[in-house]
């Protein structure tokens, strides 16, 4: 082990104190190197207790995104096996101030960078939404991820990528945090009616295979509702405000990437699988409810108003009018009906 992983027995340590000397032993380096990076740690935001001839406890973690400890972090989730990823962790690209990291993700991959990736950013200048909506991306207390695969896969494939990952990670954060996430055809998690996370999917298209996709998510883990611009406040909601207890970021952070990586490694070997109707009937925030749906793809068209049946197998959402006539959308806007 070297000095870039001092976070790790702390994290084993589980809160319990770790001798100054055994640090030293492990890392193979001197008791001032440690000092001096546990003093550096301190300035980024982490509180180490040091009691003499017992060692030093962590006693608090930075309150945004920690690049050295989420790597830490994730290592750690993989090596206890309560996620089974197949492939070598995939490297995590951390910014500070990034446009959007749905952009800093294509940039690489446009400059040939090996996928799969990740990108985080601490807040984004631009982060988007779909159909260029604006994703507020100014609080350091939440998420800002993009996930960068090359498929292999034809086109019809990114709807249902998408939709899996979606659903996976709306039941992750369900059972996690043990709170009512729903997922709203296509791409919204809901809970308790307001928006928690959103996800934007961007794929490249060459002749008929997907050159290259990527995933973007934005989940609110800290930030509460009154932080939000006015217009925002009664739409949005974070994991903190639904447990009603600040959530560990850098925690969520590394659960939400482990998740969805692990996600797309099954989705790559059998698609949807064969929970998903399962779970999509779990989590579904719209079967049965009366539906206005705009569409939103190339053909545009007018809003059809009618109950929500369910999705297809190509994840289409299938919406059967006053009339009885069955409509299928593959991308649409949808607000419930008054
Ligand atoms: C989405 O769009 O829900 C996809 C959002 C994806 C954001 C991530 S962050 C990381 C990555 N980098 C990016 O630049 N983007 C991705 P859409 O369905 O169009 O929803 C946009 C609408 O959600 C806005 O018009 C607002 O009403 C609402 N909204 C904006 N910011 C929000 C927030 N932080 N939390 C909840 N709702 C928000």
């Amino acid at each position: 082990m070297d000095i870039t992983n001092i976070l790790t027995p702390f994290l084993e340590a589980d809160g319990k104190p770790v001798s100054g000397g055994k640090l030293a032993a492990e890392l193979g380096v001197t008791r001032v190197s440690i000092w001096t990076r546990l003093e550096q740690l301190r300035q980024e935001g982490f509180v180490f207790e040091a009691s003499p001839r017992i060692g030093y406890t962590l006693i608090k973690r930075p309150e945004q995104v920690h690049p050295v400890l989420l790597v830490s972090i994730l290592k750690r989730l993989i090596a206890t096996g309560k996620y089974k990823l197949k492939a070598p962790l995939p490297e995590i690209h951390h910014g500070e101030h990034l446009d959007s990291t749905n952009n800093e993700a294509v940039r690489r991959l446009s400059e040939g960078q090996a996928a799969p990736f990740v990108i985080s950013a601490a807040t984004q200048t631009m982060g988007r939404g779909r159909l260029g909506r604006i994703w507020d991306s100014r609080h350091k207390k939440n998420l800002y991820l993009s996930f960068a695969f090359r498929p292999q896969s034809l086109p019809d494939k990114i709807q249902a990528i998408t939709l899996v990952l979606g659903l996976r990670l709306c039941a992750h954060l369900a059972e996690k945090y043990n709170i009512p996430a729903q997922i709203k055809w296509p791409n919204d998690i809901m809970c308790n009616g307001r928006k928690i996370a959103g996800i934007l999917t961007e794929a490249r298209i060459d002749s008929d295979q997907i050159r290259d996709i990527v995933l973007g998510i934005g989940l609110n883990v800290n930030a509460p509702s009154l932080d939000f611009p006015f217009e925002m406040r009664d739409i949005v909601t974070s994991l903190s405000q639904e447990k009603g207890e600040p959530i560990d970021i850098n925690d969520a952070a590394a659960d939400c990437i482990l998740s969805i990586l692990t996600s797309y490694e099954q989705f790559s070997e059998r698609g949807r699988g064969s929970d998903f109707e399962t779970l999509w009937k779990k989590y579904d925030s719209l079967a049965g409810k009366t539906v206005v749906i705009r569409p939103t793809n190339n053909k545009g068209g007018e809003s059809t108003t009618g109950v929500v049946q369910g999705i297809d197998a190509n994840g289409c959402l299938v919406v059967r009018d006053e009339a009885g006539t069955k409509h299928v959308f593959s991308a649409g806007e949808i607000t419930l009906a008054k």
